[in-house]
């Protein structure tokens, strides 16, 4: 009879230590807000038997900051081009291990080429999402006659001169990119001479901009708060398919592209847990399913062939070859970078 007590009580704890194992099996996926499809969330967490939090973010910059001071909160995190460098470069990332990415051959090669210029040899970064940035508005605020030149200009149009409607977005890259590409420059240029002349056109822009901001301008644009605002392609997407009377466009000048990758941080501690996340978002049915939730250009090649022509014939969402001619991929800059952000914390303070 003492054996057999002593039996169930070695059982019992047995039971209970696993089910504590299980408990710890939380995977924290560090990600831009309103980016992934929260059903496949749910849907990965049935299938593995584990919690999958998404704490968000709103900026690279953001994310970059939160990862230096508390990195071994976070399994994967979802940088742009320009920050898988600057991660990579700091030694925050962790090598793939490619053999535990059953799907990675769904991947377009070409897109994994370009991948290739923000993180060599495609070492650490699983393509996510890429897209483009443009202006969202609202066509009971802003008339067709302000819109027609479809050009940066917009923002300094005496439309809007003393309402203070228009929000630009919280990114140094994106709110300078927008000027220098305005005055003829590429995006990725810091010089003193480019910077002179994005200033000039963000000093007339800022007398319109109430708030640099990349979370509240998209209710806002929607109720009519704000008329006008900087925004990424899918992210107004989003508030057009809820909202008839906003609208989206990607100025004639040229605008910024990037690529935003799922990467693995060196400090996870669930690292399995993260190849099976990560491979999960890679199956064609889910990447296709990603994207038209969140309504971004997939660089999963497999999951493209399944979505519907009307989707991937949205110029919004895939321009046309000779547009894209005129956009510029952020680039990771080093310590030039600093000239672009002292310009961009002098215009929104003063
Ligand atoms: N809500 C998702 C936003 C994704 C933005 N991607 C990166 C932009 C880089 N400037």
């Amino acid at each position: 009879m003492k054996r057999f007590i002593i039996a169930i009580l070695l059982v019992a704890v047995l039971l209970a230590a696993t089910a504590c194992s299980k408990k710890a099996r939380t995977l924290y996926v560090f990600n831009w807000s309103d980016y992934i499809d929260p059903e496949l969330v749910t849907q990965f967490e049935k299938e593995h038997n584990c919690k999958v939090k998404i704490p968000t973010y709103d900026s690279n910059e953001n994310m970059f900051a939160k990862i230096e001071s508390t990195r071994e909160s976070f399994d994967i995190a979802v940088p742009s081009g320009d920050h898988v460098t600057l991660l990579a470069q700091k030694g925050y990332l962790e090598p793939l291990d490619k053999t535990k990415l059953t799907h990675w051959g769904n991947l377009d090669p070409k897109l994994l080429e370009k991948a290739k210029s923000f993180d060599p040899g495609n070492q650490y970064a699983v393509p996510y999402f890429w897209g483009l940035t443009g202006l969202l508005y609202n066509k009971k605020n802003v008339p067709e006659e302000v819109l027609k030149s479809g050009s940066w200009a917009i923002l300094g149009d005496k439309h809007f001169s003393g309402k203070q409607k228009i929000s630009m977005l919280e990114d140094a890259r994106e709110v300078v990119g927008a000027a220098l590409v305005y005055k003829g420059y590429n995006i990725n240029d810091s010089s003193p001479e480019a910077l002179k002349a994005a200033s000039e056109a963000l000093a007339i822009w800022d007398q319109n901009v109430s708030q640099y901001d990349s979370e509240s301008y998209k209710n806002e644009v929607a109720d009519g708060t704000t008329w006008l605002g900087q925004a990424y392609n899918g992210d107004a997407l989003q508030q057009m398919e809820l909202n008839k009377d906003l609208g989206f466009l990607l100025p004639v000048e040229g605008t910024s592209l990037w690529m935003d990758s799922m990467v693995i941080l060196k400090s996870s501690q669930n690292k399995d847990l993260a190849y099976d996340f990560i491979n999960y978002m890679l199956e064609s049915e889910t990447a296709k399913t990603n994207a038209d939730y969140v309504k971004y250009a997939t660089p999963n090649a497999e999951a493209t062939k399944l979505l519907d022509p009307a989707f991937t014939g949205n110029p919004l969402i895939y321009p046309s070859a000779e547009y894209l001619d005129k956009c510029y991929m952020i680039e990771f800059l080093g310590d030039k970078v600093k000239a672009i952000n002292d310009l961009f914390e002098q215009i929104r303070m003063n």
